[in-house]
């Protein structure tokens, strides 16, 4: 486990910039230099003992983060929390995980056999969060597992890293709504997640959100390599509750869209 938050973020997102070659575009479209403050990181795994959610969540807890609030997707199978840091400065942190037994045997016996690559001391390791893949899988098994999840497929050619940053547009000086910073990222040619509309929620659920599609990158399978999807940016705004304070959760019913971010185009 890492013994300082902004090293471990460091870490995440050299390791996200390197497989995700517009995030540094975005950067300096929306930042012109200036630094940008990210609302929250996503992470993803298997809801397996060895490397479920809370083995994710405890290099979280450990650097004083608390957990804030769950979520469920029926659709997606996929279970998430998120949590927050006293120092609100801190990127907040959206982990899910997938139900792999609601699958079928199929995709159960590839992500198991995955998992089973997975040495236990590596989960507790300093680096687990951005370490990649940790097992073998074929093109043909990316494509067995993308015929049920697409989350499941994401997972076995990227393993455990960030699978998005998210631009906080609340801190961002030259925008000051997501419609702004959208349209910016679509004259620069970005390519925006229409699902469920370019904005997903809104003033009325207190969080806009908004993302690009995925950049496809080349993966080694086993046996060839395959361009696909690999990692998105996010762009959220915040709105205050009824209470004054600002919202810091996240919205369900638009998380289930964002996920969609790494689908291929
Ligand atoms: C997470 C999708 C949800 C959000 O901000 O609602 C999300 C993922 O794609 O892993 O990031
Ligand atoms: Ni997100």
């Amino acid at each position: 486990m890492h013994n300082n938050i902004d090293t471990l973020f460091t870490h995440l997102w050299q390791d996200y910039i390197a497989i995700t070659p517009s995030a540094e575009k975005v950067h300096q479209l929306l930042g012109k230099g200036d630094d940008i403050i990210n609302d929250h990181i996503a992470l993803r795994t298997f809801n397996l003992e060895k490397v479920a959610l809370d083995k994710l969540a405890a290099h979280f807890l450990a650097l004083g983060y608390e957990e804030k609030g769950q979520y469920n997707f029926e659709q997606k199978k996929l279970k998430a929390k998120h949590f927050e840091h006293p120092d609100d400065t801190k990127p907040k942190v959206f982990i899910s995980e997938l139900l792999v037994e609601e699958f079928s045997p199929e995709l159960q016996a590839i992500v198991k056999n995955m998992v089973e690559q997975v040495e236990e001391d590596a989960v507790t390791a300093d680096n687990f969060l951005y370490s990649g893949t940790h097992w073998q899988v074929s093109s043909e098994d990316y494509q067995t597992l993308l015929a049920e999840s697409e989350y499941a497929a994401w997972m076995s050619a990227w393993g455990y890293r960030a699978n998005h940053f998210t631009v906080s547009v609340n801190y961002l000086t030259g925008y000051s709504e997501l419609s702004e910073v959208n349209d910016a990222l679509k004259n620069a040619g970005f390519v925006l997640n229409t699902s469920g509309g370019e904005i997903k929620g809104g003033e009325d659920v207190c969080l806009a959100q908004s993302s690009t599609m995925a950049d496809k990158m080349d993966v080694q399978f086993s046996d060839k390599k395959v361009a696909i999807p690999s990692c998105f940016y996010e762009f959220a705004q915040r709105y205050k509750m009824a209470d004054g304070k600002i919202y810091t959760g996240f919205v369900a019913a638009s998380a289930d869209k964002i996920f969609e971010s790494t689908n291929a185009m």
